[in-house]
């Protein structure tokens, strides 16, 4: 086999024994990588009555058959394991020297199961593997203990690890590393706060088995060279995600004041042109040439990485418009290993619900202070407040009840990303079918919206939908290359079965690896039905009420909201296109058609499967 490398490595916590597995080849091919090895490996192993924090859950590292070369925005791995936050599939795609060395280090994945006894730290250097005592790290914020382990093991190695929000399995905890990188908004970080596990530290040296080795550095070299070429590339570099303020600004699409709004007054304050009066530099994941994590100084004086997420979760979401303080609440949140945008929606919702007198506490709009304090309360679950909000806003919001569930701002359990839809229904349609919940990763297809004639909801809007999942959720995620060549600055897609030609010694096209994403898809579908079984309906589907039910009061949109009826069929066309029932369940057709026959087996054992 060329490419993949054809090995796991599973580690049990609870026994101390690692062990290399092999796979083979046509699981290699149906899969691809990342996502998809870790949706097939958590469907094939887990119990759908697992509990996400016990010791049965796994946490499965997975990189791509791309991955640890010198290609365009490469140094990636997928993050998975049954979530926490809500209970279904969940995962993150974190940029980490731990995707490059993992693969050097002869594996594909890791797979952690168990739970250590106590604090511990997974050290793989090659086929070694050791279980490193973690008690001095355990506690420690996650620069800090990063800091301490680069220094034991290197500057090469490749290090992801928890701070104390996923030592205190805060439900959207991540798992970090170098200091701005965080993936796994699910709760990945309280899954590995559960096992124990600290950090994982791995050293690879093996050459990686291409099948054109000198096919594959020549087109790494000509594929970071059209990258540098791009037109969109000076800009990015100044910006990177932030340009997006902005555009979502002049487009009523700014999450403003728990989503209430789609613009905010102080926009300009937190925007990409700010920014740059802050910025000190850029830093990004290995393997890139269009680094994008804009580094500023925040009112601490200490460093912060600005993503457009980060500022609109922590900035207009929650009434802030002073950019150092939002980097400064960004800066701890990375620190105490938490995601920014459930943070920011959380605090959001907190502050509402202290506006409307739900909640005994104080909190207000846009106070950085009360803010601070509130989200180190989170971080440690100290205090009533603290401990509920660690929960993330679905739970609160049912604990909270007098009709705070309308403006819950999540899907599935998953807080809503960083875009308000009140005047999008294909986002909507996108937030309301992605395969984690409402995260934008799967198909951000707003700007083509935008452009397009936003209030239509049309057979056209569903296939653009369907078009940009199979690609980045499917397709993307399983070789778990970055995205934004191809988003942001039009690298080709054609590029992509070029590379793994090259890496792999298989002709493939995109209609094929279309089919891959779907058959991605349509398991992690299986995974969830599975896992709520009779309670499962479409309205899992369905985005928040406040959207339908409230319409915005400020900008040149003012006014609009969704149609509960249209948002509706839109969904129906896009089960059918799918090949889903009408209650968003993949047929028996459907499953066979991809080869997923386990997948019809145990839910038709389950549910009734239409045919
Ligand atoms: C991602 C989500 C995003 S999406 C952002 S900003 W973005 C937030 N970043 C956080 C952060 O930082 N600190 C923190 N404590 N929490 C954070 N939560 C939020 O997490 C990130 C980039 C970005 S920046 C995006 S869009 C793209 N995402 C990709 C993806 O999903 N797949 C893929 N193949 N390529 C991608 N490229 C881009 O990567 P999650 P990263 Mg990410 C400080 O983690 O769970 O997927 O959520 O990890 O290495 O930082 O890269 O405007
Ligand atoms: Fe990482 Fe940004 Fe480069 Fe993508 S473009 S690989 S997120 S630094």
């Amino acid at each position: 086999m060329y490419g993949w490398n054809g090995r796991f490595l599973r580690v049990n916590l609870s026994n101390s024994n690692a062990q290399a597995e092999q796979y083979d080849l046509t699981m290699a091919k149906r899969f691809l990588g990342g996502r998809g090895f870790a949706v097939k490996i958590l469907w094939d192993e887990l119990d759908p009555r697992t509990d996400p924090l016990s010791p049965d859950n796994k946490l499965v590292f997975a990189a791509g058959p791309l991955t640890g070369w010198s290609l365009p925005s490469s140094g990636k791995l997928v993050v998975a394991a049954k979530s926490p936050l809500t209970g279904g599939y969940g995962d993150g795609n974190v940029g980490t020297h731990v995707a490059v060395q993992m693969r050097k280090a002869g594996y594909d994945a890791i797979i952690v199961e168990g739970k250590a006894e106590k604090p511990v730290i997974v050290l793989v250097q090659d086929k070694l593997v050791d279980f490193v005592d973690a008690g001095n790290l355990w506690g420690l914020d996650s620069f800090t203990a990063e800091k301490r382990l680069r220094e034991l093991y290197g500057r090469a190695s490749g290090i992801l690890l928890i701070g104390p929000a996923g030592e205190n399995m805060v439900s959207y905890a991540t798992i970090v590393c170098q200091e701005g990188r965080s993936g796994g908004r699910p709760g990945m970080g309280a899954v590995m706060g559960s096992k124990n596990l600290k950090a994982i530290v791995v050293v690879g040296t093996r050459e990686l088995p291409a099948a054109y080795p000198k096919e594959m550095q020549e087109l790494g070299q000509d594929a970071y060279r059209e990258v540098l070429m791009k037109p969109s590339y000076a800009f990015w570099k100044q910006q990177g995600t932030m340009m997006t303020v902005e555009w979502s600004q002049e487009n009523s699409v700014l999450p403003t004041l728990n989503y209430s709004e789609g613009v905010f007054d102080k926009a300009d304050a937190i925007g990409g042109f700010a920014m740059e009066k802050l910025k000190v530099g850029n830093r990004g994941c290995p393997m890139c040439n269009m680094t994008c994590g804009n580094i500023v100084k925040d009112s601490d004086r200490k460093q912060s990485e600005l993503d457009y997420e980060n500022v609109v979760m922590l900035g207009s979401n929650i009434g802030l418009g002073d950019l150092k303080q939002v980097a400064a609440l960004n800066r701890i949140a990375d620190e105490l290993g938490m995601d920014t945008i459930s943070l920011g929606n959380v605090l959001g919702f907190a502050m509402e619900a202290s506006e409307k007198g739900l909640i005994d506490q104080h909190v207000p709009w846009g106070s950085f202070k009360n803010t601070k304090a509130l989200v180190k309360d989170i971080a440690y679950r100290r205090g009533l407040l603290g401990n509920m909000l660690a929960d993330g806003v679905k739970s609160a919001s049912e604990k909270i009840g007098k009709g705070s569930e309308a403006w819950a701002m999540h899907v599935k359990g998953l807080e809503v990303s960083g875009y308000d839809c009140h005047t999008t229904p294909g986002m909507a349609l996108a937030y309301g079918t992605s395969s984690i919940g409402a995260h934008h990763k799967d198909a951000w297809v707003i700007s083509w919206e935008v452009k397009t004639g936003r209030e239509h909801y049309n057979a056209e809007k569903v296939d653009k939908v369907l078009e940009l999942q199979r690609i980045r959720a499917g397709v993307f995620e399983s070789l778990t290359v970055c995205r934004f060549p191809w988003v942001e600055v039009g690298f080709e897609l054609e590029w992509y079965p070029k590379f793994l030609r090259a890496a792999t010694g298989i002709e493939v096209n995109w209609d094929m690896l279309n089919v891959v994403g779907d058959r991605i898809f349509n398991l992690t579908r299986a995974f969830w039905v599975r896992h709520y079984n009779k309670d499962w309906t479409s309205q899992m589907d369905v985005p928040p009420a406040r959207w339908f039910d409230e319409p915005t009061k400020k900008g040149t949109l003012k006014g609009s909201r969704l149609d509960r009826e249209q948002y509706s069929e839109m969904l129906q066309m896009y089960y059918r296109k799918r090949g889903w029932d009408d209650r968003g369940i993949p047929t028996k057709t459907t499953l066979r058609k991809l080869g997923l026959e386990d997948a019809e087996k145990q839910l038709g054992k389950r549910i009734k499967l239409a045919e």
